[in-house]
């Protein structure tokens, strides 16, 4: 479709997919509101809170610093900007960190009710994922039944949460020096409640008054998501739904039907959706629609509930993050069943212009507007299935003339967790470690995280990915990232023609893509365990592995959380968006410099995809060079044009 009028030249500027230019003009020639107008409605947004500088933990306050030096220096308690950010990037963790966590134990209940047979719709699909996690965590196996071995592991999982360890059970995974490195600066997660307690405890008003310290204790609370309440989401729905293996499916508002019933699953937790999979096979439900005149149910994904169902079910993925509301702008979805996280409280207000039904699950997660359906995973699959009968009655209600499916779909692949990545390699990592090492392969890179209407939707996923592929760097995308990469056309075996002369021969010798999907934000902690791998093979701590992450459109608290994690495993991160800290000149130089010396890793801000991936790609001859591996000077990677831009 091409856009030449005054409103299309803009939308060009908002997003660089054809699906959201088409539904962002729809949405403007309908008046329906999107988070892009509601962003320059916010506009100019609060200096104080962009610098992180502003606080309102107590009612003395509120308080700001005067980042010219000219105002307050000093909140009314005494608190100085020093203080104030790192409290603020400590509570932001602890949100992201918990959310992540909450989910993961929503997970483990359901595992634990599975194991005692107490939840019909699921079963302990995966027993060889369920005997390599027990044996990871000292759970006995041996002469053991597979249930009896579920409710152990459950209990020692559910010991994580709480607070009698000194270490998760998790960490048993962590690489013998990063361990060591982490206990000498205290910093070993040892309960994953726990540590998100203390830091809501330590940013209280007069409790943790140094910055430093503060900021360490963000970094062990970020490590008890990544290694603990993550790994246990990503872990247990593998055993209760599967291991992700590779599969080829659709992406983009293309996967819609004109013709049939269309379900959107959105948010992040597998559980309930993974029944509505269930039901919407079912043979009298598919004639309910037929009988109004659908030729089936279409079951379609949106951000990470969309990419767990893609993963393990390959079921076609509408958009990430800034597409929940485009998505009912097409007027084509009877419902959008949500569950929790990232779901956008607008979603009611735009699908009142339709006919769509928005179907909430999560009584943690209500939406004013919504119809709410208590999901109960004793009663899994007949909740599935009152949720599609409830949308296929809907289907009746359905405008023809008001639908709109802008562009075709394009295919994609998704599934590769670690097993599936070794198993593509010969079962393990030694194929892997040689491409690194002969320089095939430079390094790998976790390109993750949200889109955020700050930055064109998925232009610095694209651009960053590219260019980093285009130079012979294995990247790896989760959550939002990758659907932005999938809309690209960058995530097929055939895709390996995008990448440089060394990772295009290993892709097309494996026949796999040079962006490798591996899962939803709580699967960034399969990224953890292959980087493990990685460094276990090579006899050498993470840090010294040429890796790096990044969030290049980041926008959550869950990718705050992702991001201090990653770092504190020993993988430098590139931020796209500023995070709230540069009211503070001492939290800057930690986060960016310091913490080289604690972690073996920093961050680093670069809103620049171009720039990003020079500054990865230096970094990870950097570290070839220091690991006596063929490199590249540094210094001498610049600028240069790609040969394909995904700026049209
Ligand atoms: Ni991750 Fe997934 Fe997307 Fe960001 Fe939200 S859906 S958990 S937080 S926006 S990547
Ligand atoms: Fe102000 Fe201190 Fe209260 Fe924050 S904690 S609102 S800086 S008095």
């Amino acid at each position: 479709m091409s856009v030449t009028d005054g409103n299309g030249r803009r939308t060009r500027r908002l997003t660089i997919n054809e699906d959201a230019q088409a539904m962002l003009e729809e949405a403007r020639r309908e008046g329906i509101e999107t988070a892009w107008d509601r962003l320059a409605a916010q506009e100019p947004q609060c200096g104080y809170c962009v610098l992180g500088v502003s606080c309102r933990n107590c009612a003395m306050g509120p308080c700001r610093i005067d980042p010219f030096g000219e105002g307050p220096q000093k909140g009314v308690c005494g608190a100085d900007a020093d203080v104030i950010v790192a409290r603020n990037l400590g509570r932001m963790i602890a949100g992201g960190a918990s959310a992540h966590s909450d989910h993961g134990r929503d997970i483990l209940e359901v595992f634990a009710a599975a194991a005692l047979g107490e939840a019909p719709a699921y079963r302990l699909a995966d027993d060889t994922k369920l005997r390599k996690l027990a044996e990871d965590i000292g759970v006995e196996v041996d002469g053991r039944g597979i249930e009896e071995i579920a409710v152990s592991v459950a209990d020692a999982l559910f010991e994580d949460y709480g607070s009698r360890r000194d270490r998760l059970a998790l960490t048993a995974r962590v690489p013998a020096p990063r361990r060591e490195r982490w206990d000498q600066v205290s910093i070993s997660p040892r309960g994953i409640d726990r540590e998100n307690v203390e830091m809501m405890h330590r940013t209280h008003m007069g409790v943790d008054n140094d910055h430093v310290n503060i900021l360490l204790h963000a970094l062990r609370t970020s490590l008890s998501d990544g290694w603990g309440g993550s790994m246990v989401a990503t872990e247990l729905s593998d055993v209760l739904f599967g291991t992700p293996k590779p599969v080829v499916s659709e992406v983009n508002l293309g996967v819609l039907r004109h013709d049939q019933v269309n379900i959107a699953l959105h948010g992040h937790n597998p559980v309930l959706s993974d029944t509505i999979v269930q039901a919407a096979s079912d043979p009298e439900l598919l004639d309910l629609a037929r009988s109004y005149g659908a030729t089936g149910i279409n079951l379609v994904g949106l951000c990470c509930t969309g990419n767990e169902l893609l993963m393990r079910r390959g079921v076609p993925m509408a958009g990430n993050h800034l597409m929940q509301e485009l998505a009912l702008i097409t007027g084509a979805l009877e419902a959008m069943v949500v569950d929790y996280q990232c779901i956008m409280p607008s979603v009611t207000d735009v699908a009142k212009c339709y006919h769509t039904k928005v179907i909430s699950t999560a009584d943690k997660a209500k939406f004013p507007g919504a119809t709410h359906i208590s999901f109960d995973p004793r009663r899994g699959l007949e909740i599935g299935k009152q949720i599609v009968r409830l949308a296929v009655e809907t289907y009746p209600d359905r405008n023809p003339e008001r639908v709109r499916i802008p562009v075709e779909p394009v295919r994609w692949m998704g599934g590769f967790s670690v097993e599936a990545i070794l198993g593509a390699l010969g079962g393990t990592p030694t194929p892997l470690v040689e491409a690194i090492k002969s320089g095939a392969i430079r390094g790998a890179v976790g390109v993750v995280g949200c889109n955020n209407p700050k930055i064109p939707q998925d232009f610095a996923h694209v651009e960053l990915t590219r260019r980093l592929i285009e130079h012979d760097v294995l990247v790896v995308v989760t959550g939002c990232a990758a659907v932005a990469n999938g809309k690209a056309g960058q995530m097929l075996p055939e895709s390996a023609a995008m990448a440089g002369p060394g990772l295009r021969s290993v892709c097309e010798a494996l026949g796999i893509p040079p962006v490798l999907h591996m899962g939803s934000c709580v699967d960034n902690s399969r990224i953890l365990v292959l980087a493990a791998a990685l460094a276990d093979a090579l006899g050498v701590d993470i840090d010294q592995l040429p890796l790096a992450g990044a969030a290049p459109e980041w926008y959550s608290e869950k990718a705050v959380s992702i991001g201090a994690y990653v770092v504190a495993s020993g993988i430098t991160t590139v931020l796209g968006v500023q995070p709230p800290i540069f009211g503070s000149p001492h939290v800057v130089e930690l986060l960016t410099a310091g913490l080289e010396e604690v972690v073996g890793a920093r961050f680093a801000v670069e809103p620049d995809p171009v720039r990003a991936a020079i500054l990865i790609r230096r970094h990870i001859e950097a570290k070839r060079q220091a690991l006596g591996l063929a490199h590249l000077d540094p210094a001498a990677i610049e600028e240069v044009p790609l040969a394909t831009s995904p700026v049209r």
